[in-house]
């Protein structure tokens, strides 16, 4: 063979070796990026995050809960920049349908994977309806500093600009934030993050709607970074007093809607059906109709813990303000929503149904 075709075939066999040596450099070097980055799971619920329309153009009246996670996660292949993500399909429903066993089923399951070293946060979707309310009970059942995003969408995947990808993607930046750590769970959609025990759904369909209005949201996603401004001055996760390890059930904790006129039926059924708490959302700061307060004080006589809330949504509720709660071992809500009061009072009552230990609750978480 000529020396020329014995120095073309080596420096083919040459340049192929370097090839292979840049190919396996990139791909190690890859490899390595890769592994620096955070490994957030994701327990997708359903929700409109994973709903589907008719068309493009149906933003109400679609169906909720319909895409798998797998599917959730491949429609945003931009995750793998962020972080190395897995998914789990915990449930698939609309989130009015959440009950108490599901946000059991779903502590359990946070704790459990947030106590695996190889876990650095979780991103759980979810529907909007009852966001606030999963997220304020895990903030408060969660045994652990690692964050913890609740996300959600108000267009379903289907949707022109639909806002399911780009809050799936923030939330899981921030899942796998080093400035996530400690702050509680979060709620993250429209580029801002909100504490859980703060942020309410405010609109019935927009893609704003979740707000912490007056107490305010905690800062805000922009450029792929996660800017915090404050935090919650209220306990949560690892410093609270609840432990759902062993917990199957939770009391039963109703509420009731103060209005004009009120009557005493939703009272009675409620205590006749069980109920070891009532929340009432009252008018104004908690207020207490004069119709309302002889069936309130005989739920109590029969052993049922009283939290006066208010409907109104903003503003603490004062202890002995509208009412002589002192007089009449009754508890305030602070600034909860009767929502949220209803979550604290079932893990206070797991704990003792002693009224001055549970008013220290309220103005602890
Ligand atoms: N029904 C709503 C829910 O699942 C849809 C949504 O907004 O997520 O909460």
């Amino acid at each position: 063979m000529s020396t020329r075709k014995l120095t073309l075939r080596s420096f083919h066999s040459y340049a192929l070796m370097m090839f292979g040596a840049l190919l396996l450099s990139t791909s190690v070097a890859q490899a390595q990026d890769q592994a620096k980055l955070p490994n957030v799971v994701i327990l997708a619920t359903g929700g409109t995050i994973a709903g589907t329309g008719a068309d493009s153009t149906t933003t109400v009246g679609y169906t909720s809960a319909t895409v798998g996670v797998e599917k959730l996660i491949a429609a945003v292949p931009e995750l793998k920049k962020v972080a190395n993500v897995k998914g789990e399909q915990v449930f698939q429903i609309a989130s009015e349908s959440m009950t108490n066993d599901h946000w059991l089923k779903l502590a359990k399951r946070v704790n459990a994977l947030l106590a695996q070293p190889d876990v650095d946060g979780i991103v759980i979707t979810h529907g909007t309806d009852t966001i606030e309310e999963t997220a304020y009970f895990l903030d408060l059942t969660v045994k652990s500093r690692k964050p913890v995003v609740v996300v959600g969408a108000m267009r379903p995947s289907t949707a022109i600009s639909a806002d399911g990808p780009i809050n799936l993607y923030n939330a899981v930046l921030l899942a796998g934030s080093k400035d996530a750590i400690g702050k509680g769970v979060l709620v993250s959609l429209n580029d801002q993050i909100n504490s859980a025990r703060e942020v309410s759904k405010t609109n019935t369909s927009t893609t704003d709607t979740f707000k912490s209005t007056e107490l305010g949201m905690l800062g805000y996603i922009q450029g792929n970074k996660a800017y915090f401004y404050r935090q919650s001055t209220r306990k949560n996760t690892v410093d609270t007093e609840f432990d759902i390890s062993k917990l199957d059930v939770l009391p039963q904790v109703d509420i009731i809607y103060g209005y004009a006129n009120m009557t005493r039926a939703a009272l009675d059924a409620q205590v006749a059906s069980g109920a070891k708490g009532i929340i009432q959302a009252g008018v104004g700061d908690g207020s207490i109709a004069a119709q309302m307060k002889t069936p309130l004080v005989e739920a109590r006589k029969k052993g049922v813990i009283i939290v006066r809330a208010s409907r109104v949504g903003q503003g603490i509720v004062a202890r002995n303000g509208e009412a002589n709660d002192d007089e009449l071992d009754f508890v305030v809500a602070d600034t909860l929503n009767a929502q949220k009061a209803r979550i604290l009072l079932m893990l206070a009552l797991t704990k003792t149904k002693d009224t001055k230990e549970i008013q220290r609750m309220f103005y602890t978480y």
